[in-house]
């Protein structure tokens, strides 16, 4: 009896052992390559993510970049034309090919990947001229796909997400539905996403992944040039929906909507002690196939997860999931916004982090540092948990790194165990020293809405800390211009800073010192440059100042500081 026993235990591990043993699709999921973590640059001009690949996302440890979809869309200010394909001509609002192929080769050179967002479930309502000059109808985008390679169904989805055939066939948001089950609409999203490969992308996240059948993905993925490609799906969790996330796991990642939604519960509703056993345990899909993320563009925008506005908690939730070994994680990186539907600033060109609403949350020093953290820590389990039984939590990553979250609204001291060797090591989070002892503690007081982070490739805050910037060169736009109600002053110029004289690529200036509007932008040393001001009016019509060009010359160092009135 008690032999019988042992012997179908081994058989349920050998069993185990065999479920193990993935299909090829799957042998490369999770974030392939030593660093897991993707930054999303929400909305980020092609150019401008290449400058964060080089300054920040290489240096931090970012395995990953995230961008916008790529693909020819609708015209219109809002963030959200960009999910509405006219054509799958690189030519959207983010740059054109050579912009898109220059950033890949930069963040390549820096060491980090670049994952596309690819809308491949629908194209554009309405009609018009996309953003590469291609006319469409619904249903009819000439030279891509007519009537007859949309799926029969021509009603809105709406609520009905208890039918698995309206979810998949009918129209989300009133967009034309792509019949993924033809040959020819499979054979011409491959196309596509092979284009992409071709120019050197090197993942795909996969939108409105629940509204395309599981086995039509796997068909259109096995086309690619390479069909082991990092796949990371969109499907969102819903309870007693007919199509469950998981289905989509026999082709890649999957993203786990129920983490993020998991960490908003806890932060604002629950204590973070509840964390202790977060992932798998909580009916979440397996870690090594899911992506993960505090927010992303629609969920900080609708209010199911987290986001900047909830302060110390939106960083400390960030600071967990980093810390913490469960999926491959995404940090968004997005724009201040009051009106939802806003477009990002200056059409998606960043002068610099923290200027005209751009947020990079990829820069915080919390978040930035915890990338190292997670990279070095990596392989390690659990070790070491401690909580209050409330908002205080603290654990370890066996000998590598050890961190604690203060999520209460006051201080707290304590000993901390950690399994680090002793000496000292740089906090991480605040840049200050910290000394564990030879029994492996330390001891320390983390204020309210605070974290401590230690790891073994930052013993000496002097070796992590952000060099001083290097002088920056530029100009500073100044211009007296009255407006009408709706009207604003914009920037453009003969340099690509300038938006190279591009009425759609102008820089927008800042109107807080109305009647002067104002903006810094960055320029090489030395160049000398011509410049001019126009106004749009609400509609988008350009007015040009009146005259010649002005020019200006930058100095080898600083600013030239342009004091301009307007000339009607
Ligand atoms: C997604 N994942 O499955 C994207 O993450 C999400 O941002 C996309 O919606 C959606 N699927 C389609 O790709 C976004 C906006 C929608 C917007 C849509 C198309 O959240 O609000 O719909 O992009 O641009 C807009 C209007 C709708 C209208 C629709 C068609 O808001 O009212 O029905 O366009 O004209
Ligand atoms: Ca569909």
């Amino acid at each position: 009896m008690a032999r019988r026993t042992v012997a179908a235990a081994l058989a349920l591990v050998a069993g185990a052992a065999v479920g193990v043993t993935a299909p090829v699709s799957q042998v490369q999921a999770a974030a392939p390559g030593d660093k897991d973590v993707t930054a999303v640059m929400f909305e980020w001009k092609f150019d401008s993510v290449a400058k964060a690949c080089t300054d920040t996302l290489g240096p931090a440890g970012y395995g990953y970049v995230q961008v916008s979809p790529p693909q020819e869309h609708i015209q219109g200010s809002t963030w959200w034309t960009s999910y509405q394909p006219v054509s799958y001509k690189i030519a959207g609002r983010l740059g054109d090919r050579a912009a898109f192929k220059s950033m890949i080769d930069t963040c390549h050179a820096a060491g980090v990947k670049v994952v596309a967002d690819t809308v491949i479930n629908h194209m554009a309502a309405g009609d018009g001229v996309g953003t590469g000059g291609s006319s469409y109808t619904k249903y009819d985008y000439p030279g891509i796909y007519s009537g007859a390679d949309m799926d029969d169904c021509r009603s809105e989805i709406g609520d009905n997400y208890g039918d698995r055939a309206t979810v998949q066939n009918c129209e989300l948001v009133g967009l034309a539905d792509l019949d993924t089950g033809e040959e020819y609409v499979r054979s011409r999203i491959a196309a596509y996403m092979n284009d992409l490969l071709s120019l050197g992308v090197d993942g795909f996240r996969v939108d409105a992944a629940k509204h395309m059948p599981t086995g039509d993905l796997a068909d259109i993925k096995s086309r690619l040039t390479d069909p082991n490609v990092y796949w990371k799906q969109e499907a969102i969790h819903g309870a007693g929906e007919a199509v469950d996330p998981s289905e989509y796991l026999q082709n890649g990642d999957v993203q786990e909507f129920r983490y993020a939604r998991g960490l908003k519960q806890v932060f604002q509703n629950e204590s973070l002690a509840y964390l202790k056993n977060f992932g798998e345990d909580w009916g979440f899909m397996p870690s090594g196939q899911s992506g993960v993320f505090v927010d992303n563009h629609d969920t900080e925008r609708h209010g199911d997860t987290l986001n900047y506005k909830n302060g110390s908690a939106y960083t400390l939730a960030g600071v967990f999931m980093l810390a913490w070994p469960y999926g491959s994680p995404d940090v968004h990186s997005g724009y201040e916004w009051s009106d939802k539907d806003a477009g990002p600033p200056n059409g998606g060109h960043v002068n610099a982090c923290y200027s005209d609403g751009w947020k990079c949350q990829h820069d915080w020093r919390e978040i930035k540092s915890m990338v190292a953290f997670r990279n070095v820590a990596r392989g390690q389990g659990v070790t070491d948990w401690w909580d209050n039984g409330n908002d205080a939590i603290a654990f370890g990553r066996g000998d590598k790194a050890f961190v604690a979250i203060n999520h209460e609204t006051g201080s707290i001291s304590h000993t901390f165990q950690t399994s680090l060797a002793a000496g000292t090591y740089c906090d991480v989070q605040n840049g200050t020293a910290v000394t564990v002892d030879s029994a492996g503690r330390f001891t320390a007081t983390l204020g309210a809405g605070t974290a401590l982070a230690l790891h073994v490739g930052a013993k000496d805050c002097g070796d992590t800390s952000t060099p001083p910037p290097s002088s920056t060169t530029g100009a500073s736009f100044n211009v007296e211009a009255t407006t009408a109600w709706g009207e604003n002053i914009y920037v453009t110029g003969n340099q690509a800073e300038l938006g190279n004289w591009n009425t759609d690529a102008a820089l927008k200036l800042d109107p807080a010192a109305y009647p002067v509007w104002k903006l810094d932008v960055s320029l090489p040393a030395g160049t000398a440059f011509e410049y001019k001001y126009l106004r749009k009016d609400a509609a988008g019509n350009v007015t040009w100042e009146s005259g010649a060009n002005r020019v200006a010359t930058v100095p080898s160092d600083g600013t030239v500081v342009l004091n301009d009135t307007w000339r009607t």
